[in-house]
């Protein structure tokens, strides 16, 4: 069984960086005991204007706390925080772009839930996502898994019994596959948007729409096929965030041969213009990426 240590050993990942994505990973173990004491919501909302859930604000306190201390990271950006937290004292170079936990609102129903990190060198977070050193997600479900790529490839680690991180499927490769979802009401899609999913449904594909992003991508990273949340009347930008949620997934597809975009272009060339931007996402096999880009730019 190759551990996670083992394996970051054997990549061209220099010590800060293994250091940091140890450091995270570790996470999952006291994010997971707190879901028992954290079941209801936060009285808080967050900059989109959404409710956050208890678990929302204890994770990210949590993480922001073991990043601030690990004289890593020299800036974090997350979700549930409306400024980029500067750490000027910070030794390393790091900038941590994160949704501490994806899929709040599925919590309550226990359903699986994710943390999703993207891993950032030269001290700002105001990168695009194809600069990415490292991204990283955290699933909660019947097993804790994490979903990582330092740039070479994409690798998935189960958590064991001993909370040790072991290799369960090496260089993760998304097939084309025939599963499709689609965040947004039916009846503000756009025209090309409802085209495109009519076009999926009549070739036979199979509607899977959890609810967490991060769930819903970790099935189709393994059997193929397109998670969608679109453009929609009267929200030109969707839902999803570009650098919390978009970039880090994003990074993941590619590095596993899949592929993002934005109905236009590849979501990982674009600029950020400040942390909370939201972008319209197609994130999913080569092949229906395309057939986006053909029925949407028509
Ligand atoms: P958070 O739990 O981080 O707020 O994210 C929820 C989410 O952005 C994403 O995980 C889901 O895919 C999407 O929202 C679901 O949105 P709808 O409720 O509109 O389908």
């Amino acid at each position: 069984m190759i551990t996670l240590e083992e394996y970051l050993d054997g990549t061209g990942a220099e010590q800060g960086l293994k250091e940091l994505v140890l450091l995270i990973a570790a996470q999952a173990i006291p994010i997971r005991e707190a879901f028992l004491t954290n079941q209801t919501y936060a009285g808080t909302t967050n900059q989109s204007g959404e409710e956050q859930a208890a678990m929302d604000t204890w994770a990210d306190r949590h993480i922001t706390r073991v990043l601030q201390r690990s004289g890593l990271v020299r800036e974090v950006a997350s979700e549930e925080q409306d400024e980029i937290l500067k750490i000027p004292e910070s030794q390393g170079e790091y900038a941590v772009v994160m949704d501490p936990l994806d899929g709040s609102s599925l919590i309550q129903v226990n359903l699986a839930v994710g943390t999703i990190v993207g891993i950032y060198d030269h001290g700002t977070v105001m990168q695009p996502g194809e600069k990415m050193r490292a991204a990283l997600y955290m699933l909660y479900g019947p097993m804790t898994v994490l979903t990582l790529t330092v740039g070479e490839g994409v690798q998935i680690f189960a958590l064991d019994s001993h909370d040790r991180y072991v290799l369960l499927e090496a260089d993760v490769k998304m097939p084309e596959g025939n599963l499709y979802g689609s965040g947004g009401l039916r009846t503000v899609w756009t025209e090309k948007h409802a085209k495109f999913i009519d076009g999926c449904e009549q070739d036979g594909y199979k509607l899977r729409y959890s609810g967490s992003f991060v769930a819903d991508f970790h099935q189709i990273l393994k059997y193929g096929g397109i998670y969608c949340y679109p453009a929609v009347v009267g929200k030109e930008k969707g839902k999803l965030r570009l650098m919390f949620e978009a970039n880090p997934i994003g990074f993941i597809a590619t590095q596993a041969g899949g592929a993002i975009c934005n109905g236009r272009e590849n979501v990982l060339t674009i600029n950020p213009e400040k942390p909370h931007q939201k972008t319209p996402l197609y994130v999913g096999s080569k092949g229906l990426i395309e057939k986006v880009k053909g029925t949407l730019c028509t």
